[in-house]
């Protein structure tokens, strides 16, 4: 019998990137989306007839129970999230909503079903914050910066409440920042990579970004969903750092994607502007994820270099079709 999984956030980088990797190992994927006044299926249009979509939002509990009935999964992915740092300090109440409470009713939700299901939920290095350690672990206190990182550190608590007071099997990953080509355009990474992919071909002369000094421990996305999916497939549920363990300046980052297009100096295509600084900024963050290699077996496999590079060539190219 096929295993079943429900996929929150499909359309995201992570739920695409999953539902990809569930296909291979012959999972039946239905993907959760909510109602938005122009669909944007980037990510998932080459899983058209592959996956079912079906229609949910994590505000609204009575639509997370037909999801489930609808489904009857074996596994839940829980990335559905107002996922933007930046963006929480605009809506913190819709942020706290979604990305805390969300996670709630999902988990009401999978009690009110009635039949075994195993819960993964997207935790994140943000808890660490203002980080108490470096690297940091699964012991490390947590110290949010913010309400997005608050938000999350809701949804990782009420994630270990209900393993421990319904003895349920939900596992939280807290994967430090990992990206991809499907990275949305307003996190740093693909806004540089999309910045210099126009920059190296005429369309644009410049980027424009905040803080040049954060340092961010930057792995592949497609590395991370087999954590993911290791963690729900041991005995006993539990929670893991996911993480490279090596940590990089958004300095650095320019650096390496300007040379993949054959610029070694790019500080004329790149300025500075408030707008993009954070009222409370998370200087640095490395993961140290010794216990997720020891469990479960696993360890990044893709640099730093060629998470860049691949993310560059990738932005290429699309420009070049659009061309
Ligand atoms: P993403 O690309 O922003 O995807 C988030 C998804 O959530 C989107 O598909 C979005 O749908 C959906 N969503 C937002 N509000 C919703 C709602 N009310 N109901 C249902 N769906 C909703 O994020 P990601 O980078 O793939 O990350 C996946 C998860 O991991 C998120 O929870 C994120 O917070 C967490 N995380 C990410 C990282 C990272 O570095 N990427 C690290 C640690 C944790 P729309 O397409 O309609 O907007
Ligand atoms: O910022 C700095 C910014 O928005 C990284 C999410 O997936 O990972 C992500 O959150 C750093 C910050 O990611 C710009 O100030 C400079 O220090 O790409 P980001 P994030 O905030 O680390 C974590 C683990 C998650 O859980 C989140 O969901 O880069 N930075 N200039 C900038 N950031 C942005 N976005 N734009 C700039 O222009």
């Amino acid at each position: 019998m096929k295993k079943r999984a429900l996929i929150t956030g499909i359309n995201g980088m992570d739920g695409s990137h999953m539902a990809d990797f569930l296909l291979q190992k012959n999972y039946e994927i239905f993907g959760l989306e909510r109602r938005v006044s122009n669909r944007n299926r980037t990510n998932t249009q080459h899983l058209t007839g592959k996956i079912n979509f079906i229609s949910g939002d994590l505000t609204d509990q009575n639509s997370l129970l037909r999801a489930l009935n609808e489904s009857r999964p074996d596994e839940v992915y829980n990335f559905a999230a107002q996922s933007f740092v930046g963006e929480s300090w605009n809506t913190p109440e819709f942020t706290s909503s979604v990305t805390g409470l969300g996670v709630l009713r999902m988990l009401e939700a999978i009690r009110e079903h009635r039949s075994p299901v195993k819960f993964y939920q997207a935790s994140t290095s943000e808890m660490f914050g203002k980080a108490v350690e470096c690297p940091a672990n699964e012991k490390t206190p947590f110290y949010p910066r913010s309400p997005y990182g608050v938000s999350k550190l809701y949804g990782h608590w009420i994630t270990k409440n209900y393993r421990e007071s319904y003895d349920m099997f939900n596992c939280s990953g807290i994967c430090f920042n990992h990206e991809s080509e499907r990275r949305g355009l307003e996190f740093v990474t693909r806004k540089i990579t999309d910045g210099v992919a126009k920059i190296s071909l005429g369309i644009s002369d410049h980027i424009t970004l905040g803080n040049l000094d954060a340092k961010r421990d930057w792995g592949y996305a497609v590395d991370y969903v087999e954590a993911m999916w290791l963690m729900l497939q041991q005995d006993e549920p539990d929670d893991y750092v996911i993480a490279t363990g090596e940590c990089h300046s958004v300095k650095e980052f320019l650096d390496v994607s300007f040379q993949c297009v054959g610029i070694s100096d790019w500080s004329n295509y790149v300025r500075q502007d408030k707008r993009f600084m954070r009222p409370a900024e998370v200087d640095v963050l490395i993961g140290d994820c010794s216990k997720a290699q020891k469990v479960l077996n696993w360890t990044s496999t893709t640099s730093f270099e060629k998470l860049v590079k691949i993310m560059v060539d990738s932005d290429v190219a699309h420009l070049k079709n659009k061309e």
